[in-house]
Order: C-alpha cells, then structure tokens, then sequence
C-alpha cells in the first residue's frame, strides 16, 4: 500500500487537452488523442497525469468556463471514453488528476441561468449580485458596484439588464464567480467531487482556489499608477474563510478513503507563510499548492504585462525561500511553466538552436533536483520553445486579445503591447504538442485550431524518443532518479552560492547521503563553480549531468548551461 504522501516522490504531468493529440481529426485535441498517446507518458516514466479541463462548456476561456461539471465537452469525447482514459491510465499505472474549477462556473451553467432567472431565484444568492453604485443608473459607466477590474479586462461586474443587478465575475464575463458564502454551492461542489472519485478519478488540481473566500464588503481597492481600475487582490485572495472550506472540503470528499489521492490548489499570490498552513499535513487541507512568485519576477509595478528581465540571483532567493518555507511542515509543487505561462526554455534558459538543448536539460536538473512535487508541461520534456507571433491576429488567447484593445484603446503603443504578448502570452503553451516532423507535427490529420510552431521539424517526440543524449531522454532519467534516490524525494535543502549572478548550486541531504547540484544557467564557458569541498564532489560518483565531464576537474567548471549531480554517501 502507498504511503499518505506518495505524491513526494513523484512527478506529475500536465496535459492541455486541446492540443495534446488530435483523435479525430476536428484539429481539436480529444480524449482519445490522450488514451492513444498514453504510452509517451508511461515511457516517460511519470506518476500522474492532471487533465487540463475536458468538462461541458462554451470554450470562452477553452473549458475554464464550465457549464456542466459532470459531462465531457463533445469536443473532446464523451464520458464512456473518459472512463475508457482513467482505465488505461490505471492499466500503465498512471494516475488522473481532474482540473476543477469551481471558484466561478460559466454563465451557460444550468445554476447560473438559474441565478440570473429572478431576484427571488432559490439559486440567486449561489452567486453574487450587487445593486448599482448608489446615485448611479445601472449600466451606465461608474455605476459598477465597486472600481474592481477583471482578469482578462474590463470591469468585474456585469450588468445584468432582466434583473436589474450586476453579477461578479473575476475572470471573464461568462465566468461568473459563484458565491462559496452559501452552503447550499459548498455542499454542491462537493457532490460532484465525489461523483468523479468514484468514477476513478485520483485527485484534483484546484483552480484559483485561493479566491473563494471573498471580503464581503466589496469595497472599492486602489488604483494603480497609469491603471484603469481598482485592485482586488487584497479583498479576494487567501480570504478569511478559505482554511475553513479546505477543511470542510477535505472532509467532505477526500476524508475516510483508503485510496491515495492528490490534491494541489492553484493559488496565486499565496505567500509562503500562508502556504505552510495550507499544506501542513496536520491540517488537513491540501497536499500542496502552485504558488506564484517565481513566475512574477519578470513583471514591473504595472502587473503581468508589465515586463522586466529576470535576475537569477531573484530566481535563487524566491525559490531558495519556498524551499526553507515548507521544509518542516507543508510541501511544494514545483513548476517551470504550464497552460498560462511562457514556454520555460525561451523564459529561464535560451531558446536559440546553439544553447536550447543543453539550457531545457539545465533547467530540467534544478526543477527536480529541488524538494518538492515536480510538474512536467507538455513539451517541456521536449524543449518546446514560444511561438514566433506576429501580429494580434496570430492570437487565440482572450486574455491577450481584450488586453492588447484595452490597451491600445487607453492610448498604448502597439508594438510594445505585442512585444509583452509575444513573450508572456499563454497561447505560447498552447500551440500543438511536437509529435513528429510530418505535417501538424503529428498533431491531426485536420486543420489545427492553433498554429504549430515551425520548429516542429526539429523539435518533437519522434527525433527525441532515441536518442540519449535529448531533452527528452534526460527528462526520463531526472524522474528514475526521483523514483530510485529518496534524497530526491526527502532530502533536506541547502542554497548555495546565492549571489553568484550564473551558478544555481545547491545540496540535498538525507540518512547520511548527500547530493551536490550545480547548473551554469548562463551562455558563457569555463563558470568555475566556488563550492566548499569542490575537490572531493568533484571525485564523487555523477548521477546525472548535460554535457561531457571531465571527471575530478576542482575547482568544478561548467560550460554554457552544463548541469551535474553529484552524489556521496
Ligand atoms: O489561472 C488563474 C491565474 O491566476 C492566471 O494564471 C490567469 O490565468 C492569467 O494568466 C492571469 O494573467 C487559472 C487557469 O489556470 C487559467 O487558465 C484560467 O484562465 C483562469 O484560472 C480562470 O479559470
């Protein structure tokens, strides 16, 4: 039998069903695209797999935007096939992790519609309607319930004509925020986790879970400089009853299970103090969180679009402080990128054919060399890179396309607001996966709904699978190491070399085992590396490296983006 926390010597995989594998050639991907491309993962060597959502919906914010969460969108399949999935998955001992998105629905969801019939709806409080801004006729400009922006522009609260109220909706209009006050929505939530438990499912990863406990006065937050609306942040997030749901939650569905479940809510803005209590095991609560502060060291005062260059010495610090955050009680997840980031190898390493192999592979080596629950993004494994978007009819994104209008229509300049859409957009992650250099990269026998990145020739599965020395391969032995070394999983945590502005160093400890990593996270050669005790690692056995090593060189030395794991027992 698994231990309650198996998860800590495991790796997970995510799979953006979209554009995963194509089944039946709509140039959609599907779920049997997923169950006929399931033995990339088993050779992959990973533990799980977390499905991007494949529920009912309208597709506004591609199946964020859920309208039944007990039926599979016909565009990726049906519920037999999904059953047939969790199967197969099972069969190659692979887990299934479900996306559940429960902080908003869509507004086609049969509760919304529901909500938004009457004023006197028995569903209309499942949901948070407000009056107009007292002295304010509604719908006009200003009368608004509160200076609250939305995530993907405009307003947070739209207007709702038939009934004369606004409704909240954090992300897009069509994503309604339900109103997790009302224990009639919890006990809902519920249910239908467990009716997807029992369907096999192995857990969830949670979905902006932080924000379900709103501050109920919906008071107006600050406006940035140069900014078009109000801050929620502080009203929305970490809010005063969320340990008080996750508890509930967790007693509710997971509580009395003898199986092994997982469950990691996406939290951003979570602080690392906040995070401990969160994923304290003692708490019962969750088993571990996506926090957020390492994918905002690239943005300025003016948020997410606001871009700025990233230090490795700020990379050290954050992750360095996650890592002594959670060593005694809590957990991490540990992400590079996923479905809204840019891809890892053109953010944190370099992208240009000279450097991008050996900077995934370096990247790669830190990421799951840390103490933590590692997240494999499709690609990823392959060194996938962003995409070359051109102009803003390239993007499919809404929260790309409504930020470049609002933008340019305040008075941005175009070029600037591409520039930050072409590094940070999320459709980066979201063009198709590289399977092989036939046309579509392998993707559909259809038109893709997404444009595949031209470097598909190059980069995919096929040209990867043998050979040793790929992105690819080293994936696979960074998960066997997790798997067969427990200090891997276990081991104690130590940065070193803070300040060195190239070298991310460190050591892992456990029962008298000691691994030393050092990875050159720069273009230049010959980056000696300062460790103390530099001529005895550099005599301990190698368990894992990028690039030739000459063994017993001290001090050690790494050329460009060349990584190594020493270990000595
Ligand atoms: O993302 C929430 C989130 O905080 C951001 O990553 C957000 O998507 C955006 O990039 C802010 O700039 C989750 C999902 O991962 C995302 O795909 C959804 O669009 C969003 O929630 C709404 O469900």
């Amino acid at each position: 039998r698994l231990p309650r926390d198996w998860w800590k010597s495991a790796v997970v995989y995510q799979i953006y069903p979209r554009s995963f594998a194509d089944g039946d050639g709509d140039g959609i991907g599907d779920l049997r695209g997923i169950i006929d491309r399931l033995d990339h993962l088993k050779r992959l060597g990973v533990d799980v797999v977390w499905l991007s959502p494949v529920y009912r919906s309208p597709m506004d914010d591609n199946g964020y935007d859920i309208s039944d969460y007990q039926d599979i969108d016909p565009l990726f399949g049906t519920l037999a096939e999904m059953d047939e999935l969790i199967a197969a998955a099972h069969a190659r001992g692979l887990r299934v992790v479900m996306d559940l998105v429960v902080n908003h629905t869509s507004d086609e969801h049969a509760w919304f519609e529901e909500s938004r019939s009457s004023r006197s709806s028995l569903k209309r409080d499942w949901y948070v309607w407000r009056d107009p801004r007292p002295g304010f006729l509604g719908g006009t400009p200003g009368a608004e319930p509160n200076n609250w922006g939305a995530a993907f522009s405009g307003s947070a609260w739209a207007w709702d004509e038939a009934t004369g109220q606004y409704y909240l909706h954090l992300f897009s209009p069509k994503q309604p925020d339900l109103n997790w006050e009302h224990p009639e929505v919890r006990e809902a939530v519920y249910a239908m986790m467990r009716w997807w438990l029992a369907r096999g499912v192995d857990g969830f990863r949670m979905d902006v879970i932080n924000l379900i406990s709103k501050d109920q006065a919906y008071a107006d937050g600050p406006v940035p400089d140069g900014g078009l609306y109000g801050d929620n942040f502080k009203a929305v997030a970490c809010g005063p009853r969320l340990p008080e749901f996750l508890k509930e939650m967790h007693t509710e569905v997971f509580a009395g299970h003898d199986r092994p479940f997982l469950t990691v809510g996406e939290m951003p803005g979570v602080t690392v103090e906040l995070a401990q209590e969160y994923t304290d095991a003692a708490n019962a609560e969750l088993d571990m969180v996506f926090q957020f502060e390492h994918v905002d060291l690239d943005s300025g005062p003016g948020g997410k679009w606001d871009v700025r260059p990233l230090h490795l010495t700020a990379l050290k610090a954050s992750l360095g402080r996650w890592q002594a955050g959670l060593a005694q009680r809590g957990w991490n997840s540990l992400y590079w990128d996923n479905h809204d980031q840019p891809r890892a190898v053109s953010r944190f390493g370099n992208d240009d054919p000279q450097h991008r192999v050996r900077s995934a592979k370096a990247l790669a080596t830190v990421l799951h060399l840390h103490r933590g629950t590692p997240y494999v993004y499709q690609g990823e494994e392959l060194g996938m890179t962003n995409y070359p978007f051109q102009g803003i009819e390239d993007f499919e994104d809404l929260e790309s396309v409504n930020h470049y209008h609002e933008a340019v229509a305040h008075g941005a300049d175009p070029e600037r607001v591409l520039a930050a859409l072409r590094y940070k957009g999320r459709d980066n992650a979201r063009t198709p996966m590289q399977w092989d250099a036939s046309a579509h990269a392998g993707f559909t026998s259809g038109d893709p709904w997404i444009a595949v990145n031209p470097n598909y020739v190059d980069i995919n599965v096929a040209a990867q699978v043998d050979d040793p020395d790929s992105v690819l391969s080293h994936y696979r032995s960074l998960i066997d190491l997790r798997h067969d070394e427990p200090t891997v999983a276990d081991g104690d945590f130590t940065m070193l070399l803070p300040d060195d502005e190239r070298v991310y160093a460190f050591t892992r400890a456990h029962e008298g085992t000691e691994l030393l990593v050092v990875a050159n996270l720069s273009d230049d050669d010959g980056v000696a590396v300062p460790v103390d005790d530099a001529q005895a690692w550099s005599e301990a056995e190698l368990v894992s490296t990028n690039g030739p090593v000459a063994q017993g060189d001290s001090p050690i030395t790494l050329s460009a983006w060349e990584a190594r794991v020493y270990r000595r027992s």
